[in-house]
């Protein structure tokens, strides 16, 4: 049977925890005491109620519980080397299934002067996936010298697009800013599920939900999130504030009301 994102999801819409900020941007930019320690994100996610959950393969051989559904990203790059961005295959498909993984994750760097590269590993990776009945996520981010506007409307829906023509089940890419345009990259994923990217912690609760809502008012499947949340002084009340409007089609106001002390 084809793989789907069904795993992931929960009356249809999907809300994941990312944890690969340690490889992608160090330990000393992103964590503090708790969020440093694995077991601590775990947590989180399964009294959070989340539906999905993201690790690079050495926290999941070590930590992982087997409660969640699992995201295996099997590419990735710490934030040390200068220049064109690429980042290759760390992790085999055979072994994110092994390690308990229902979907595999690799990050695209669309525009950079080596997406050929990323675009022919995600093309053998997805079938590799396919065949193991595991799901193929692909992070579409566009970076690099001839990327000047990372966000613009027409180059997310270029990303959104890039992830259905390439086989991707779902494509996890960044906000444009607002709901109209989102829209317009939805439309162009067509099958393949839009996850937005979460992204560094929002100025206030109220911005990243208004966020979040726009979102799922372009008809996006949900978020794939991690700083918002673990950065969060009360992450389960942002999780649950998050079901509110993913999960529950809820207004801003309402989901703030999980929030209020
Ligand atoms: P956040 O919600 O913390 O942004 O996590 C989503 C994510 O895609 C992670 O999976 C990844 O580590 C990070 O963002 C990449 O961030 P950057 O845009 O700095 O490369």
């Amino acid at each position: 049977m084809k793989p789907t994102m069904a795993p992931f999801l929960r009356k249809g819409k999907g809300i994941l925890l990312a944890y690969d900020q340690g490889l992608e941007h160090g330990p000393s930019k992103d964590f503090n005491e708790k969020s440093v320690d694995p077991e601590y994100i775990q947590e989180i996610a399964w009294k959070g109620k989340f539906t999905g959950l993201i690790f690079q393969k050495g926290v999941a051989e070590k930590y992982y519980d087997g409660k969640m559904p699992l995201i295996i990203k099997v590419n990735g790059k710490t934030s040390l080397p200068r220049g064109e961005p690429i980042a290759s295959q760390i992790c085999s498909v055979k072994q994110a299934k092994s390690l308990g993984a229902k979907a595999v994750g690799y990050t695209i760097y669309l525009g950079s002067i080596h997406e050929n590269l990323m675009l022919q590993e995600f093309g053998r990776i997805q079938q590799e996936a396919h065949e193991m009945g595991l799901a193929a996520i692909a992070w579409i981010y566009p970076r690099g010298e001839a990327i000047s506007n990372d966000t613009a409307p027409e180059i997310i829906a270029y990303a959104a697009r890039t992830g259905l023509e390439v086989g991707a089940d779902a494509v996890k890419i960044k906000y444009t800013g607002d709901s109209e345009t989102f829209k317009w990259a939805v439309k162009s994923a067509g099958a393949a599920k839009v996850f937005m990217s979460g992204g560094p912690k929002a100025p206030t609760d109220e911005a990243f939900l208004t966020q979040v809502k726009g979102v799922m008012n372009a008809g996006a499947t949900g978020l794939a999130v991690g700083r918002n949340v673990w950065q969060h002084e009360r992450p389960l009340e942002m999780a649950a504030a998050l079901r509110e409007i993913i999960l529950n089609g809820l207004s801003v106001e309402t989901a703030l009301g999980k929030l209020a002390r």
